[in-house]
């Protein structure tokens, strides 16, 4: 998981996309405090930031040299101040990642759809890819003035501007990750990681906590409860996704109370649920394990160890792996994991539990796994030996992890 924060011009005007008229005079937060934004990030337990640098209306909030539509121009700090690196500094200093949005579509700059705003955009990029540490994802926003024609964007020089200052960077929107096709945190129930030849190609959910992306005051009563975003958890993690969910930043320059209250609660849902997987002491077996030097073996994929995981024997496509429980447990979330370091191939599988009378029920079944895969079941269920059956694989199935747990909450 990560967090996405959108803050700018927008947080003082209440416009969703701003039209790059805005007067920079109105860009003045009394109480700006990045390293509030980052320990709130860090207390819910996301791994990075992604902040927009620029949104539509070309407003930037680090001083480029490429414009004068920035808080340069701003009273905030006299024109002095820097937000990309307050939060750049502030993310380094308690060991986050940091990434950066940086809108295409800019409604400000002049030379906008020609030619030259390749150079403008891409000298831009330059500045931010070069001045603030390490960043980790940059994220190339889609979204553009509808029914106007194609802008003639160079994303291949800008692909290649990320990669010679930043190699370890990410990129979203084209290349590395994939956009999930909504914008409502829900992943599809099947959701491939690879496409063609092994080219590794996941999906990010992004999700505002509110009605819009931007703060708005009007909008305080309207934030997503902590059972709200758990929601969106199951549907984005869940489905083989990371979340990057948007917290914005209000016009103090501050995450506001309702979204940290929400955001908290959601850790502790999380928290409650998944801290305590019921197989783990259960005695595993499986219908095949492969052989090798280190252990392939099924209790692996219940030793909440992230490093170890089961494997079937080799040529296999299909198997199972079944728990054994001294008491019965009661649960109502199924999570499983293949170790995706080796590639995601499970396609088709069932989860069963043994019944004295019936034999063994399927509980849930589903396609893809990939990384994580959660099945939340309508009502909780009770069993002493649960069985994960894998139906189809394009590969030798492996299971990294495999946990039942009870959403109590
Ligand atoms: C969209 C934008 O138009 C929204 O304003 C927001 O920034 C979202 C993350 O991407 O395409």
């Amino acid at each position: 998981m990560y967090m996405f924060i959108h803050f700018g011009m927008n947080s003082f005007t209440g416009n969703e996309w701003g039209d790059g008229t805005d007067d920079p005079q109105l860009f003045n937060p009394s109480e700006l405090d990045a390293n509030q934004w980052v320990s709130v990030a860090k207390d819910v337990g996301f791994e990075g930031i992604i902040f927009t640098a620029k949104h539509h209306d070309g407003f930037s909030l680090w001083p480029s040299a490429l414009t004068d539509y920035s808080l340069a121009a701003s009273p905030w700090k006299g024109g002095g101040g820097d937000i990309v690196r307050e939060l750049a500094d502030a993310a380094l200093s308690a060991g986050m990642k940091f990434g950066i949005y940086l809108s295409p579509w800019d409604r400000h700059e002049p030379s906008y759809s020609t030619p030259e705003y390749n150079d403008f955009y891409d000298a831009q990029l330059v500045e931010l890819l070069s001045n603030y540490g390490d960043i980790f994802e940059l994220w190339f926003d889609g979204a553009r003035e509808p029914g106007l024609p194609d802008p003639g964007y160079d994303f291949q020089r800008w692909f290649n501007t990320v990669y010679q200052y930043q190699p370890n960077a990410l990129i979203f929107g084209g290349k590395d990750i994939r956009w999930v096709g909504n914008e409502d945190g829900i992943a599809p129930e099947e959701q491939w990681s690879v496409i063609g030849d092994g080219w590794w190609f996941p999906s990010e959910c992004d999700t505002p906590n509110r009605p819009g992306w931007f703060w708005r005051e009007s909008e305080d009563a309207r934030v997503l409860s902590g059972l709200e975003l758990l929601d969106i958890y199951f549907t984005s993690v869940g489905r083989n996704c990371v979340l990057l969910l948007n917290l914005p930043v209000n016009n103090k320059g501050l995450i506001s109370t309702p979204d940290i209250v929400a955001a908290q609660k959601f850790r502790q849902h999380l928290d409650t649920i998944f801290d305590d997987n019921l197989i783990i002491y259960g005695e595993a077996t499986a219908s095949t394990t492969g052989e090798d030097s280190t252990s392939w073996a099924p209790q692996n994929a219940i030793d909440a160890k992230g490093e170890t995981f089961w494997v079937a024997a080799d040529g296999e496509f299909s198997g199972w792996i079944e728990i054994a429980l001294e008491d019965s447990v009661t649960f109502d979330i199924i999570s499983i994991q293949e170790p995706i370091q080796y590639g995601q191939r499970i396609s088709e599988y069932d989860v069963q539990i043994w019944n004295e009378i019936e034999g063994w029920v399927s509980i849930s079944s589903g396609t893809t796994i990939g990384y994580k895969k959660l099945d939340r079941l309508s009502v909780p269920v009770a069993a002493k030996r649960i069985r994960l059956s894998i139906i189809d694989a394009v590969g030798v199935p492996a299971i990294q992890e495999f946990g039942l747990f009870y959403e109590d909450i």
